[in-house]
């Protein structure tokens, strides 16, 4: 067992949930649900109280997934309102920009007034309870604001993350019908400046139902106006009254929408509704991250992401907690500004990626000496599974070995934590998830659905319902059917392999299906594909997961060129750029392996698995190949991997 680490007694003493209470609490939860829950929705602020706690099915045939559904309530009262006027001077935000001399501190009472100003702008502008705005921003308190005025009128927001290109943006627009987009007129990440406003009139000239573009001065660069179209955030604030009253929503009326990658090609919406959202994201995050009054929270998350939407920003602020937000990059100036950040503000919980972890890890320990971690008590990883070196870094380097890490596993499609080891009562073990949350049932199940006692490695499903679990893709609930309880009936399928050790402990080991998880972000292997088989030069591509010592798997693409047309190192560099306009930088392919043809069974289905293991220099052990319609092409893309190696 020289691979546990026990929670420091200090640590337990003082937490809100210890080993024996997590026992006792997990028991109830699982035994009492409807009453744990009950318990655990009088967190938050109703204005009209449930009478019953959920009614739910995880049958496809009958898929019902309900939680407080007949209790009204307004997020941003719960996010905001009700800290006040106790906060109204207080820190909820500690902003610092991209550049280190820049830096602002938005109180609770500025945080209220900024939102209900937009709140009353989005109205102006025909926003009404369940219409759709779109945000496109860099991590700027205006995110905040922005998806809290939403949410204060009961519209709701789509947050699209600002490294997506315009083409991205366009099409999540369109998606979601939005009507109105927020935007800034630049980013800044690592000292250079990203696009925002022209990237959004790109997308906007195949977008015109969107009437409006509100645009946040971030850098002042000048940048293109459409009088009528556009207004300037600030003017429109200024001009706004400063009140809006909130509007009261159904438990069951959607919050937000977030997309992401699926193994199809087409990006999903994913709808998360108000109640269920609220009361599983307040209470985790508080949890899990074991918060008290006073601690400075840090999650280094992207606004764009699931991530940020429960923990950076409802979690912290349901919880009138002040949080740190930073715009750049951990590596700019240099390599221990994250470092500098988490001293200058006393960070005491911080929450970050494992991919981002590597890559300071490579630095030494140099960077993170010149600075004070002292204040640090509570580590957090998400996004992919943490490999142990990575873990030992993280525990001993930034942590000196006091901070329990909190290794938080779920998905955009759960909303919130599923696999947690909160840290006041589960010793760690390096790179596992460790245990259930409360009222979550793990199932472990084979290919065929069998279900796996004890010791067992298989494929991670989820029995029962829990109240943050996204209800529907967007237009396509079909599809939402499909993919996540058609698998294995009555149960929520998440696409994610697992282990389950002799102590009953989770390790996840990654996507079993056709996603790929670059640096903790999903790409669908069928986007990427579309998006490169899009240029003219190409016949036929594949693209697969290949393991990458930073990224954790990196993009290789496997590319057949259309006849007459030659392999170059240009028309290489070419098509990387491709993807990156179509999709984003974080698509951009690591390898792009020229293939003279794909193999492929004989119903014309490319096998991608023969694909991963040539893609990860492994020549050998393809298994069964007497599917391969022509095995020739298998040896020819062996040959074709070795001469460029
Ligand atoms: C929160 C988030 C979800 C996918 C998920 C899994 C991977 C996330 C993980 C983890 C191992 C963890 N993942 N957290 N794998 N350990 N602690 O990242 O949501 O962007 O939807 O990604 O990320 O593969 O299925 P999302």
């Amino acid at each position: 067992m020289s691979d546990l680490f026990p929670v420091p007694p200090d640590f337990a003493a003082r937490a809100h949930v210890d080993a024996a209470a997590y026992e006792n609490l997990y028991g109830r939860s699982l035994d009492d649900n409807q009453g744990f829950w009950r318990e655990q929705a009088g967190f938050l602020d109703w204005i009209k109280p449930f009478t019953k706690v959920s009614d739910t099915r995880f049958d496809p045939d009958d898929l019902r997934i309900r939680w407080f559904a007949d209790g009204t309530l307004n997020a941003s009262v719960n996010c905001i309102d009700r800290h006040l006027p106790a906060k109204a001077d207080l820190p909820a935000i500690l902003w610092e920009g991209d550049a280190s001399d820049e830096r602002r501190t938005v109180t609770w009472g500025q945080l209220s007034d900024r939102v209900n100003r937009l709140a009353n702008v989005l109205k102006s502008l025909g926003v009404a309870k369940g219409d759709v705005v779109t945000i496109y921003l860099p991590v700027i308190p205006e995110a905040f604001v922005a998806m809290m005025a939403c949410v204060r009128i009961g519209a709701v927001h789509s947050v699209v993350f600002s490294g997506f290109s315009a083409e991205a943006l366009a099409n999540r627009i369109a998606d979601a019908g939005a009507k109105v987009l927020i935007t800034a007129d630049e980013g800044k990440r690592g000292g250079r400046a990203v696009p925002l406003k022209r990237n959004a009139d790109e997308a906007l000239t195949s977008q015109p139902g969107v009437a409006h573009v509100v645009v946040v001065r971030r850098t002042g660069a000048p940048v293109p106006f459409s009088p009528g179209r556009d207004l300037w955030y600030e003017d429109a604030l200024a001009a706004a009254q400063p009140w809006c009253e909130p509007v009261e929503v159904g438990a069951e009326d959607p919050l937000f929408i977030l997309y992401t990658s699926g193994s199809t090609g087409k990006p999903k919406g994913l709808v998360h509704t108000t109640g269920g959202y609220l009361v599983h994201a307040g209470t985790s995050w508080k949890t899990i991250f074991d918060w008290h009054p006073g601690d400075v929270f840090w999650c280094t998350a992207d606004v764009g992401w699931v991530t940020a939407h429960t923990y950076k920003i409802y979690g912290p602020l349901l919880n009138g907690a002040t949080s740190v937000l930073f715009e750049g990059v951990p590596t700019w100036p240099d390599s221990s500004r994250w470092w500098s950040i988490i001293e200058r503000y006393r960070v005491a919980i911080f929450y970050t990626a494992p991919t981002a972890l590597r890559s300071l890890m490579r630095e030494g320990e140099g960077p993170v000496r010149r600075h004070d971690l002292s204040s640090l008590r509570v580590l957090g990883s998400v996004g992919e599974p943490i490999n142990p070196e990575a873990w030992r870094w993280y525990h001993s380097v930034i942590g000196a070995g006091r901070c329990p890490i909190v290794d938080t596993y779920w998905q955009t499609e759960t909303g919130a934590v599923l696999l947690v080891p909160i840290p006041g009562a589960i010793p760690n073990k390096p790179g596992m998830a460790a245990k259930p949350y409360f009222g979550i049932r793990p199932v472990v199940v084979d290919a065929q659905g069998n279900r796996l006692d004890g010791v067992a490695e298989g494929n991670m499903c989820f029995e029962g319902s829990w109240p943050g679990q996204a209800r529907t893709i967007l237009h396509d609930h079909e599809r939402f059917i499909r993919t996540y309880f058609a698998p294995y009936p009555g149960l929520f399928f998440t696409g994610d392999g697992v282990r389950r050790d002799e102590d009953g402990y989770y390790r996840i080991s990654g996507r079993v299906d056709d996603v790929i998880n670059v640096s903790g972000h999903r790409l669908g292997t069928v986007e990427l594909e579309s998006a490169i088989s899009s240029h003219r030069a190409v016949a036929e591509s594949a693209v697969v997961g290949f393991p990458h010592d930073l990224k954790g798997q990196g993009v290789f693409a496997y590319v057949t060129l259309k006849d007459g047309i030659t392999e170059s190192e240009e028309l290489r560099k070419e098509l990387v750029a491709w993807v990156r306009a179509r999709i984003g930088p974080i698509a951009s392919p690591d390898v792009i392996q020229w293939a003279p043809a794909l193999p492929k069974n004989r119903a014309g289905k490319i096998l991608r698995r023969i694909l991963a293991k040539v893609a990860a220099n492994d020549f050998e052990n393809f298994g069964d190949t007497s599917t391969v319609a022509d095995p020739a092409v298998v040896g020819d893309i062996v040959q074709s991997r070795k001469d460029t190696l």
